[in-house]
Order: structure tokens, then C-alpha cells, then sequence
């Protein structure tokens, strides 16, 4: 009788399973098996967590399979179940993401939403901090992403997964959040691969092929919540003018300084919005 294989590789892990065994950890470690949406919270946003309802759990990223500690400093590296105020609804809350330009790879990005839809959420809200291109936004606004441009030349989908993106950034829930704040502007992502800033040519780039905003994240996160079955919304807050558009270059202390003022404001629109989302 010859010997099993016992040199054969096992089985590789896909992001289906890695994002299950993720969600069972993160149902034992709460005490919650089931979340009902999840939020990522970039770059200024991180204060809307302590308004949106009561934290039932916390755990460290790093001790959830396929999770790691951010890359960014200011971004939070836990996750939290959230009950949301008056409801029995329960927030799933990533206080950091994985960056593509982290160099872990397209599925690394994509394990948050495959996480999140396993432990059952429906629809996500993604935030982040980026660049704008219309002049008459100034630092510190928030615009509501009407639609994106991917140009990281990179799927997080793999094999003949062919996914509609019509209305990828739902219709419905940007109409939520115009009921909160009928005055948030609508604009067109362009996601770059980062982590260096744009040249003020690719940001003409971007103009000319109809974006409004310049950033490093959401859409691939985008892609792959659509993929799991979410409906998606994302908000963005300008915080600096892309390179090129401002007369000074791009100082990091700008886009904190931008990101702190606005802190307390964008947290209270986000917990408002979340609060309608039924
Ligand atoms: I905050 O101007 C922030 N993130 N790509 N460009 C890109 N990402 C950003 C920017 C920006 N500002």
C-alpha cells in the first residue's frame, strides 16, 4: 500500500473560506452572529464609532484572521460591533482598511467587505479622506460618491465573475443621506494606486475623464461588496485640493489639520445617516 501524499500542499485557503473563518471569530469573540451593516471608517472619520450607538465589542484587527494592524497613523486597529441607538440593529465597524499600496494584495483589500457580508451585513458604508478637483470645495467637504473610476488596474474579483456596476454607489442610500443634508454634493471617485500623490498632469487626467475626487482606497473595496451582495454607500472628505489645482503643493499637516477641524462634524452626519438605514 503506497503512502499518502504526505508532500502534497493542502488545499490553499480562498477568500471565501479565509472571510468565513474571519466571521466566526469575530461572532465568538463579540457574542454577536449576526451584524446587520459595517462601516469602514478612513481617514477623519474615526470619531463617528462613539456616535452611532453603544460599542458591545472590540477586538484588536490583528487577532482576526486576514486582518492586520493599519499602515496609516490615526486610523484605529480594531473592530467594533456596534448596537446602533434605538434599534436592535448591530454595526459591524472597521476602524482601519488595507490599502492596495500596503502590497499585500487585491484580496488582502477585498477581505474586509467578505468579512463583513459573512457575518451577515447587507449594505456598507465606506468613508475615506482624499483630493478634490472642484475648485469651489474647499477643505473639509464632504461629497457623496456618485460613481468611480478604477485605476489600479487590478480587479479584487477573480475568475469569470462578471459583476454589474450600474448603480454600484445605491441610489437609494444617497437619497438617505440627502435627507439628512440635502446640500452634500455628488462626485466621481478616481481611485489611484498610491501611495505617492497624484502629479497635477494626473490630475488633470482625472478631471478630463470625469472625476471630481483623487484618493487610494473604496473602490475596489466598492467591487467587492457588490460582488458579496451589499448595497454600498461612500462619502469622502475632501480634504486637501489634488496637486496642481491648489497654487501651494501638498502638505501631510494640511490634510490632518483639514481632517481634525471637520472630526466632529462628519462624525455627527454619519451616525445621522446610519440611524436611517433600515
Ligand atoms: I487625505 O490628493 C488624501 N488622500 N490619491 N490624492 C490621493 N489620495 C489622497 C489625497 C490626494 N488626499
Amino acid at each position: 500500500m503506497e503512502q499518502p501524499a504526505r508532500h502534497a500542499a493542502a488545499p490553499a485557503e480562498t477568500p471565501l473560506e479565509r472571510a468565513a473563518r474571519a466571521a466566526s471569530v469575530i461572532a465568538d469573540r463579540s457574542g454577536i452572529a449576526h451584524h446587520d451593516l459595517a462601516l469602514v471608517l478612513g481617514s477623519g472619520w474615526g470619531q463617528a464609532a462613539d456616535l452611532i450607538g453603544e460599542t458591545v465589542s472590540e477586538i484588536p484587527a490583528a487577532e482576526v484572521p486576514g486582518f492586520h494592524a493599519p499602515a496609516v497613523a490615526g486610523h484605529v486597529p480594531v473592530m467594533r460591533s456596534i448596537r446602533l441607538h434605538d434599534s436592535q440593529r448591530v454595526a459591524l465597524v472597521l476602524g482601519s482598511r488595507t490599502h492596495l499600496y500596503e502590497g499585500r494584495g487585491v484580496r488582502a483589500v477585498a477581505h474586509g467587505m467578505r468579512t463583513a457580508a459573512a457575518t451577515g451585513a447587507t449594505r456598507v458604508v465606506l468613508t475615506n479622506g482624499c483630493g478634490g478637483l472642484n475648485p469651489d470645495w474647499a477643505p473639509g467637504q464632504v461629497v457623496l460618491i456618485r460613481d468611480h473610476i478604477n485605476l489600479t488596474a487590478t480587479s479584487p474579483l477573480e475568475g469569470a465573475t462578471f459583476v454589474d456596476l450600474t448603480d454600484l454607489y445605491s441610489q437609494r442610500l444617497r437619497d438617505l443621506a440627502h435627507q439628512v443634508d440635502a446640500s452634500l454634493p455628488e462626485g466621481v471617485y478616481v481611485q489611484f494606486p498610491g501611495p505617492h500623490y497624484e502629479t497635477p498632469a494626473e490630475v488633470r487626467m482625472a478631471g478630463i475623464i470625469g472625476g471630481d475626487l483623487v484618493g487610494m482606497s473604496t473602490t475596489l473595496e466598492a467591487i467587492a461588496a457588490r460582488e458579496a451582495g451589499m448595497e454600498v454607500l461612500g462619502l469622502s472628505l475632501m480634504t486637501n485640493l489634488a496637486a496642481g489645482i491648489s497654487p501651494t503643493p501638498l502638505s501631510h499637516a494640511e490634510v490632518l489639520e483639514a481632517g481634525q477641524e471637520a472630526a466632529p462634524r462628519i462624525a455627527r452626519l454619519l451616525a445621522d445617516i446610519v440611524a436611517r438605514m433600515e
